[in-house]
């Protein structure tokens, strides 16, 4: 049986902060056999290609330490600098620097070095996410002949947005390298093809593989899910029932209202806010009768504008609580913490609300657990932003557009007078797609394309 190798920024085999998505590639490295390979998190004096490797829960993991200009150029630079604003279409903070561009290639030339020799001839390859779009392509001028894959967990940004990059070009070609390419959304999948088809001249055939030239890459939409029934089981838990009982016993019989968020300016933090605030004045009845629970943990803070973002939202909630407060009654509370799978589970299982407005997401996993915590019988309602990629499957929610502050507080309006059969019904058919199409059933649809017995490339140069 052909082994896999599952490459990504970061590896966290046995669980951790991935949650859904590290459960999902460490299953399927269990069950084939191989290694998952990614950068430790670390930083070395100079880089040696010295790889660590780990034995855990059944899994092999090899990571390798970076040099901090490849950490600055790379990790902090072109990947979250440049590439993550863009392709959340977010080109006003996207920095295009040509450092930021080779320290992200050099970075990519240094994996493919290391990696490389951990490769067997019939091994699988599969690359995840926007930190490696150019990997399989330095694999294959090293000579690597196998079938590799390539995941995306993000948007794919439209045509007119990308060519502002000037590495597109660069970028798309070295994506034609890959055997299989995988977006979470038709949409994104479209995004690509549009470009491929503008700028690249290439064809789409009905079977969804794109040739350009003498390449063939098939292209799938596999959207990603959560390990639906063990966080049902995880929204049963100990800890989740306590954490229930103290964060109903703190609303003092309000109707809870929750968002849970890495702090990141996709996540359409502030427009939520603003959409809070807009139902507090166009319900001055309902006021205090609600709280909005906010629990956003910093993420990638040593980027400018993270922290802007965080001032902004600190700003905001305090503008907020101070025009809105009441003796008894604060309407915003905004926790800048991670917590635990359980006590998350238990959070989402005490809100009547789960307020899911990200301006731009590839998925979304938090609209998915928000349903799979709920209780069956009293079920919330999930308010989900229309530009996430989880709006694709999840029709039964109600569908904001996040940027409109009436429709967030027409939404949240909605969902606290919506009667329970109403609730029960939505919920039904939204845990049947939470469950139907979880997170193995994500990985086997994508390693069944990358498995296939037919390569789709059929011409391929000899390096
Ligand atoms: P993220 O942008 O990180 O992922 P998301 O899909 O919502 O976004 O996943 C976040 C995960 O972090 C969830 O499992 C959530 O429970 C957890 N989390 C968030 N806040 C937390 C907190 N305060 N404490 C503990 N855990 C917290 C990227 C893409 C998404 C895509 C995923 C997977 O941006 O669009 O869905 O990858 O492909």
């Amino acid at each position: 049986m052909s082994r896999l190798i599952v490459i990504s920024n970061r590896v966290s085999a046995g669980g951790g902060a991935q949650g859904g998505l590290a459960v999902a590639l460490t299953s399927a490295l269990r069950e084939q056999g191989g290694i998952w390979f990614g950068w430790s998190g670390n930083r070395t004096d100079e880089f040696t290609g010295h790889i660590n490797f780990q034995r855990e829960d059944g899994v092999t993991t090899a990571t390798v330490d970076l040099e901090d200009q490849d950490i600055e150029e790379y990790y902090n630079g072109y990947a979250n600098r440049t590439l993550w604003p863009l392709f959340h279409y977010r080109i006003d903070l996207a920095e295009y620097e040509r450092d930021f561009a080779g320290g992200y290639q050099r970075a990519n030339e240094r994996f493919a070095d290391t990696v490389m020799p951990l490769i067997e001839a019939e091994d699988v390859v599969w690359v995840q996410d926007y930190h490696m779009f150019p990997l399989g392509a330095e694999l294959r001028k090293r000579g690597l002949r196998n079938r590799i894959g390539f995941f995306l967990h993000i948007p794919w940004p439209p045509r007119r947005l990308l060519v502002t990059l000037p590495e597109a070009r660069e970028l798309v070609e070295s994506l034609l390298e890959y055997d299989v390419i995988g977006f979470h959304t038709d949409e994104w999948l479209q995004s690509f093809c549009d470009y491929a088809r503008e700028e690249l001249g290439g064809t789409l055939s009905e079977d969804g593989v794109l040739e350009i030239g003498d390449r063939r890459v098939r292209l799938i939409a596999c959207p990603i899910g959560i390990d639906a029934k063990d966080f049902a089981a995880l929204a049963a838990s100990d800890k989740a029932r306590e954490t229930y009982d103290l964060v109903r016993h703190s609303a003092v019989g309000r109707a809870l209202i929750v968002g849970v968020d890495r702090l990141d300016y996709s996540k359409g933090l502030e427009e939520r806010f603003l959409g809070y605030e807009r139902f507090l004045t166009e319900n001055p009845h309902e006021r205090k009768e609600v709280v909005l629970l906010q629990i956003a943990p910093p993420s990638r803070a040593s980027v400018e504008s993270y922290q802007r973002i965080r001032n902004a939202l600190e700003g905001l909630a305090g503008r907020i609580n101070g025009e809105h407060a009441a003796l008894d009654w604060v309407p915003i509370r905004y926790v800048n913490q991670g917590y635990s799978r359980d006590v998350l589970a238990g959070v989402y299982r005490a809100s009547r609300i789960g307020l899911v407005t990200p301006l731009r997401d590839g998925m979304n996993l938090v609209a998915k657990e928000y349903v799979a915590a709920q209780n069956p019988d009293d079920p919330g309602v999930l308010i989900l932003s229309r530009f996430a990629g989880a709006a694709e499957q999840m029709k039964d929610a109600l569908l904001v557009n996040p940027h409109s502050a009436e429709e967030i507080s027409d939404s949240i309006r909605q969902a606290l007078a919506m009667p329970l059969a109403e609730r029960k019904q939505r919920w039904k058919a939204l845990m049947q797609g939470v469950q139907d199409q979880d997170v193995m059933w994500w990985r086997r649809r994508f390693t069944a394309a990358l498995f296939a017995e037919q390569p789709p490339v059929l011409l391929r140069s000899v390096p």
